[in-house]
């Protein structure tokens, strides 16, 4: 007989519960046919068929989903972000995909060397008025350039020791203030001028040789001066003046521009004699000078650019083309103080303001209505001392930054 203990042990392996009546009177025929069963079972659980066929549910097919374009999806991304760095990615992950090529064409125009911007083609950003007695400002890039002129240069004078002059960013206004801006002070403060305190102002009249004069003043310059012409017969003092008080107004940093600042902001990149080129003659687009134009009385200036401006006296600020940096009548109208004392030699001083000295001259730069061509150019200088006033001199203001 053979021996029951491999069923019993098959049956506690196969789990004894399951088995109702086992060991009460067990019909050996049905245990049989049971560990038959359960040995089958077994049997299928060690050696699986390959395939078990199993009967899928019924459903609807679901509805086919849009197919993602990854390759675009990335490639949308990186020309979104537009960096070199976006357009390698693009390339690390589809290196043969859609759009390897334009990715490749695009690392490869960033990598190509570029053109020298020179400061010429670069026009800075203008600044809109901050408030109304504000002016409207350009802001000017740092950099370097070379302050002065060349000794081949026409016209030029001793002191124009050409050398190499870095300044920072800063903002200088578009236009010389005018007329209204002074007037808009005045009211404010009842600033007197200088020219209103003593002496006058030194004028040039038509018809009249260019002198001190009494009575004249930024109200009565001499000629016929409305709010947006440029404001004459202010001194240095009063220029600061106008800072001091612009700035208590604004919480803001306006003062002059430094003889540096002032030539680099002129020239706006350009290495000519003047922002336009080295024609004195073609001064008549870009500046009011001493030209053909006759003055009220019929006179004509003895010496003049060969060309007509239609203004004997000064003009309206920004009548003319700007230089470069958008700045106007940077040449001509009227001369502009600098913050800067006047050194022949160009010893450093051009570089910095000088609030303290009260006596010595200050450089004005850039030449006049009256001026001729020697005089209008851009590394042209002359000098005034902080009381002096024509009606041929304003200012310009300046911001740091
Ligand atoms: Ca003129
Ligand atoms: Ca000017
Ligand atoms: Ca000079």
């Amino acid at each position: 007989m053979k021996s029951r203990w491999p069923w019993i042990g098959l049956g506690i392996v196969l789990g004894l519960t399951v088995l109702p009546g086992w060991g009460a009177d067990p019909d050996p025929e049905a245990v049989r046919r049971l560990m038959e069963k359960y040995r089958r079972e077994a049997e299928a659980e060690k050696h699986p068929p390959a395939h078990k066929p199993v009967a899928k549910p019924a459903t609807k097919p679901a509805p086919k989903k849009p197919t993602v374009n990854y390759d675009r999806e990335a490639w949308r991304s990186a020309e979104k972000c537009g960096t070199t760095a976006c357009f390698e990615a693009y390339l690390a992950d589809y290196p043969k995909g859609r759009y390897a090529r334009m990715a490749r064409a695009r690392l490869k125009a960033a990598s190509a060397p570029r053109t020298p911007v020179t400061p010429a083609v670069v026009a800075p950003a203008t600044s809109p008025r901050r408030s109304l007695i504000e002016p409207e400002t350009v802001r000017i890039p740092s950099g370097c350039f070379q302050m002065g002129s060349s000794e081949s240069e026409r016209g030029r004078d001793e002191d124009e020791r050409q050398h190499e002059v870095c300044v920072d960013a800063f903002e200088i206004g578009k236009d010389e203030v005018t007329m209204g801006e002074f007037k808009r002070f005045v009211e404010a403060t009842n600033h007197r001028t200088d020219a209103e305190r003593n002496e006058g102002c030194f004028v040039l009249i038509d018809g009249e040789s260019a002198a001190w004069r009494e009575g004249y003043s930024w109200r009565k310059p001499g000629y016929t001066q409305h709010d947006n012409y440029p404001v004459v017969c202010v001194s240095w003092n009063d220029a600061i003046a106008y800072t001091v008080w612009l700035n208590r107004e604004t919480r803001q940093s306006y003062r002059l521009p430094t003889e540096a600042e002032w030539e680099y902001a002129a020239r706006a990149g350009t290495t000519t004699v003047r922002y336009w080129g080295n024609d004195p003659n073609q001064a008549c687009q870009y500046a009011n000078v001493a030209d053909r134009t006759l003055s009220p009385g019929g006179r004509s200036w003895d010496e003049k650019h060969e060309c007509t401006d239609g203004y004997w006296s000064p003009a309206p600020v920004g009548r003319f083309r700007a230089n470069n940096w958008q700045l106007n009548d940077m040449l001509g109208n009227v001369w502009e103080w600098t913050c800067s004392l006047y050194d022949k030699n160009y010893g450093g001083v051009e570089k910095n303001c000088n609030f303290f000295d009260k006596n010595s001259a200050r450089t004005v730069r850039g030449g006049s209505y009256s001026d001729v061509a020697a005089a209008v150019r851009s590394a042209n200088r002359d000098k005034f001392t902080p009381l002096a006033r024509a009606n041929l001199t304003g200012f310009r203001l300046a911001r740091s930054l």
